[in-house]
């Protein structure tokens, strides 16, 4: 019989390695692993398997529904907002194409298995794009429907693909003769602020100025930070991101009002952030040095987002307020990991 797997794209990115290991740690889930470079050793034996590949390979695909029955997918890779600016096409390739076969995947599978697959897709404050500073300041805590012109390749790949999401789930084939007889994907999708880890450095991103700050301190390197001091966005600890994945990937279907979800923990200014690491490594060298194009961008993110239909539909809190998630989680492991 083929094993019950759950498949997990870019699993060798950041949120790939907190996901592992809380899967690994925490229930007897079947992992199947997929990333373009070789899984991190220390993730290894945490998986059934751990495959090298493209999510644009459509053979590897085919070959991976042949062997396995797969139960949920988390589909993780992706180009971040920054590193899509460099080849915006290339981005759309992987972003909005990848995403494309693996929801075709998702809803083959479906039909095969007689149940829906559970489609559970990160997307992104990038989603975002808030036309002035004025007008940011007006909003406040931004909604999930409000404010859908993004202005990075990246962000207009994922609030896209919210909606192939939602197409696949609730439209697929919607005139084909045999419509409506046959299960669809379950689609789910985060919209997650910037995330910090303490176990791994982002790369590609345009939030990555507050984990950069924090480990280039850790390792006594100079940072540049290439934002303004008074830059806020919203932010989130690994943890609290795993947690969100696990919560909306278990609640039952019947109690989910949409298919977009913000999340959020805290909102920090680069300013604040600069303190508190300043504070914790007092020989960090950290200067401003805005990149007026990276700011362009940060400044179309929300400040804040609105998270209570998440909270009213599958219980989502976070456990790590800022003062927690520096001071319990963020300043020590990091210590640890730089031995410092
Ligand atoms: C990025 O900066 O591109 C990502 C994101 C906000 O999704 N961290």
């Amino acid at each position: 019989m083929r094993q019950k797997v759950v498949l997990i794209t870019g699993a060798n990115g950041e949120i790939g390695h907190g996901l592992i290991r809380f899967l690994a740690e925490n229930t007897d889930a079947n992992i199947v692993a997929l990333d373009v470079v070789p899984l991190d050793k220390a993730l290894r034996p945490m998986c059934s398997t751990y495959i090298v590949g493209d999510i644009l390979d459509q053979m590897l695909l085919g070959r991976l529904v042949v062997e396995h029955e797969i139960a949920t997918i988390y589909h993780l890779a992706s180009i971040l907002s920054t590193k899509a600016e460099y080849n915006p096409e290339t981005a759309h390739r992987i972003n909005v194409e990848g995403t494309m076969n693996l929801l075709r995947l998702a809803v083959e599978q479906s039909q095969w298995q007689g149940t829906s697959v559970k489609f559970i897709y990160p997307s992104s404050i990038a989603a975002y794009g808030i036309s002035s500073l004025e007008e940011k300041a007006r909003t406040g805590a931004a909604k999930e429907e409000e404010w859908h012109y993004p202005t990075t390749m990246y962000g207009c790949n994922k609030l896209y693909c919210e909606h192939l999401g939602r197409y696949y789930d609730s439209y697929y084939r919607q005139l084909a003769a045999d419509c409506g007889g046959t299960e669809t994907v379950d689609f789910r999708a985060i919209r997650f602020p910037g995330l910090i880890s303490a176990e791994t450095m982002p790369t590609g991103g345009t939030s990555d100025y507050g984990p950069e700050m924090l480990h280039a301190a850790a390792k006594g390197e100079t940072y540049n930070c290439f934002v303004r001091p008074d830059t806020t966005l919203p932010f989130m600890v690994m943890p609290d991101a795993v947690k969100a994945l696990i919560l909306l990937e278990a609640v039952p279907k019947s109690r989910l009002t949409k298919f977009v979800y913000n999340v959020t923990s805290f909102s920090l200014s680069a300013q604040a952030i600069f303190d508190i690491v300043q504070e914790a490594f007092p020989d960090a060298n950290i200067q401003f040095a805005v990149d007026e194009c990276r700011q362009k961008i940060v400044d179309t993110w929300p400040e804040e987002v609105d998270d209570t239909a998440a909270c009213q539909d599958w219980d989502w809190e976070p456990d790590y307020d800022c003062d927690r998630s520096f001071n319990d989680y963020l300043i020590p492991a990091i210590r640890d990991r730089y031995q410092i």
